[in-house]
């Protein structure tokens, strides 16, 4: 059934806390953690807790939780004084959903990535 528990994903098991992680924030709907290879000095995983396969398909199965991500991502931002609006170092971030093994999706449990604190190159590789 959409949004259960999968025994094989890894996210899933973060988020049962049977896997390690920093977590940075933690809500009713989503955990937000460090990302074990960082790809920026912030480099941030927002993640719903139930387990949907990518994005999209949470915005379809549950639209609220996608919705939930969305603002976690800029919690986060905040939290990291990314925003340019926080008044911290940063001049922005990136907000990124990887959506298939073409895109560079390896973790088949939706998750943002939150990217920042350096400057990040358009269009993206
Ligand atoms: P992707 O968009 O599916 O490629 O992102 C998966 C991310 O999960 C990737 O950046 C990994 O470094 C990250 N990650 C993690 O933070 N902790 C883990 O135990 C594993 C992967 I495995």
């Amino acid at each position: 059934m959409a949004g259960e528990p999968q025994a094989d994903c890894l996210f899933c098991k973060i988020v049962a806390g049977e896997v390690p992680a920093t977590v940075v924030r933690d809500t009713e709907t989503t955990v937000a953690f460090r990302d074990i290879n960082p790809q920026a000095p912030v480099h941030v995983l927002v993640i719903p807790k139930a387990h949907h396969r990518d994005a999209v398909t949470l915005a379809t199965e549950a639209p609220q939780v996608a919705a939930d991500v969305l603002r976690e991502a800029g919690e986060v931002a905040a939290l990291e004084k990314l925003a340019v609006s926080e008044g911290g170092p940063g001049t922005g971030y990136r907000v990124v959903f990887n959506t298939g093994t073409g895109a560079g999706q390896t973790v088949f449990h939706a998750h943002a990535h939150v990217l920042g604190g350096r400057g990040l190159d358009w269009p993206p590789g």
